[in-house]
């Protein structure tokens, strides 16, 4: 027993300065990019037990050749602003791993947007994705355009200029585009306009988010949001709680965050912060959802506007002071790293019970580690908003069939996805001795699918 123990620390030594090697060669590759560092190591950290188990990921080169995307397309976009000036943007497609599927996964248009964003979000999506059970590999792309402050005939020309390049290399069975910050319908649908008329034929499955009378499918709208809530009310469950009667905040007030506000308060929570990128409100009384999605559905406005309606409200500016709001329940909805140590621990000391990222990648390493060592439900992005990648899916799939199905229809599956998804990385994180750890679990059971697909194809 001892020798076999004694071998097994031996191995797990081995397996961790073999990850070690992989990930500085990461770092030295692709430098200057610490968002996708962050994503790296993040699922490296999970997988030693893995690997442990299963040489034959190391002997098959499986983590050198999941880091490399498979192809990185990065492409000028030139237009021409409403004053007559010609405006040149960057464009990118990562064409992550086609292991399981056609590539898939949204499009940002952000300022912030490089080839660090694009890799680190097009490598959780290879996990994600996986996590869906669905066939689709992982891709990611976006520009560093702004579109705030743009007019509409603004966005369609730079959306035009974009998919003349993009269109090149997309299509139903070889990547499948849809929205993320800054990409919502009305950018899907000049995008799929224009690939239209490029392609010369009427390929519905070429991206999805697409309008309801174009090919779009019931609930793609709604499905990240509602499908975040659907992960926390599972892992509430397990330990006897849910959503109703509990104090939420929702960082953020797009897409992901609105329509995970709408379904915790359907079921039966009060959320009472919210977010945009210059500051959040606090409604005591729980957040007025019209107001939110008139504002910044409809009129583009910014969250400050409301409490011109609610004036029991207030309006902070800044992002991070959302977190210093006593809940139950946190649910990071915006961007990239919004919690970190001080407000992980911010949150801690308020008395949190269940973080869940809507976004990708909201919480830095050292947040994670707060909310795991203080015994806070953790439900990371990868897991929790797969729901708005699911209903992509299954959009694919009604093209595919030519015909659509109903919300309910929509919704059932997504609920059952939900659950799914929730289960496989529960089993795998207690599998791999790391009990209730949805960070471990989530990273092994999306990762053994894709390798082992890798490994049945060959060294391609
Ligand atoms: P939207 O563009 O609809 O909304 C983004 C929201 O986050 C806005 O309120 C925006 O504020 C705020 N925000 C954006 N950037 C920043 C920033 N740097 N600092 C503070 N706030 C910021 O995007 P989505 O709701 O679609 O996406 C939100 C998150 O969810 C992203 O991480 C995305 O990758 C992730 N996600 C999206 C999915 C989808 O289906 N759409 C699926 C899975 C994940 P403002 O209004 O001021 O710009
Ligand atoms: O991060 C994501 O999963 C998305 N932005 C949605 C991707 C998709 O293809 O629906």
């Amino acid at each position: 027993m001892t020798t076999l123990v004694q071998h097994q620390h031996v191995e797990t030594q081995i397996v961790e300065s073999y990850v070690a090697e992989v990930y500085e060669l990461v770092k030295k590759r692709n430098p200057n990019e610490s968002e996708f560092h962050q994503a790296v190591k993040e699922v490296f950290d999970s997988l030693v037990p893995v690997l442990v188990e299963n040489p034959k990921y190391m002997e098959h080169g499986i983590l050198e050749r999941m880091v490399e995307p498979e192809r990185v397309i990065s492409f000028q976009i030139p237009w021409i602003d409403d004053q007559g000036t010609v405006r040149v943007n960057r464009g990118f497609r990562v064409q992550f791993n086609s292991a399981i599927g056609p590539y898939k996964g949204g499009l940002r248009f952000h300022p912030s947007v490089n080839a660090s964003i694009v890799k680190f979000l097009g490598f959780e999506q290879i996990f994600k994705n996986s996590l869906t059970g669905q066939p689709i590999g992982g891709g990611k792309g976006g520009s560093d355009f702004d579109p705030k402050g743009k007019s509409d005939r603004e966005i369609m020309r730079f959306t035009q200029s974009f998919m003349s390049e993009l269109s090149k290399y997309i299509g139903p069975d070889v990547d499948v585009p849809a929205g993320d910050i800054g990409v919502g319908a009305r950018e899907i649908g000049y995008m799929f306009g224009q690939y239209k008329k490029i392609r010369g034929a009427y390929e519905a499955g070429v991206l999805t988010g697409k309008g309801l009378n174009y090919g779009g499918s019931l609930g793609r709208k709604e499905a990240t949001g509602y499908g975040t809530v659907y992960f926390v009310e599972e892992m509430l469950r397990d330990s006897g709680r849910g959503f109703k009667g509990s104090t939420v905040v929702v960082s953020g007030s797009g897409n992901v965050s609105i329509y995970a506000i709408e379904k915790a308060h359907q079921l039966g929570a009060k959320v009472v912060a919210c977010s945009d990128s210059s500051g959040y409100i606090y409604d005591e009384q729980g957040i007025n959802l019209e107001t939110v999605k008139r504002l910044k559905e409809v009129e583009g406005k910014r969250i400050s506007e409301y409490v011109e309606e609610h004036p029991n409200a207030q309006y902070h500016s800044g992002c991070s002071g959302i977190w210093s709001i006593p809940c139950d329940i946190a649910l990071p909805c915006a961007t990239q790293n919004e919690i970190d140590e001080i407000a992980a621990k911010l949150l801690v000391s308020n008395g949190v019970i269940a973080v869940g990222e809507g976004a990708n990648m909201p919480s830095t390493l050292e947040a994670i580690s707060i909310f795991h060592e203080k015994k806070v439900l953790f439900g990371p992005a990868k897991a929790v908003n797969a729901g708005g990648v699911a209903v992509s899916a299954l959009e694919m799939a009604q093209n595919s069939m030519r015909l659509s199905w109903t919300l309910d229809e929509v919704d059932t599956k997504l609920q059952e996805i939900m659950k799914n998804i929730y289960t496989n990385s529960i089993n795998a994180a207690n599998e791999y001795n790391a009990p209730g750890n949805l960070v471990v679990g989530a990273n092994i059971a999306g990762f053994k699918k894709v390798a082992d697909a890798m490994i049945a194809q060959g060294v391609i």
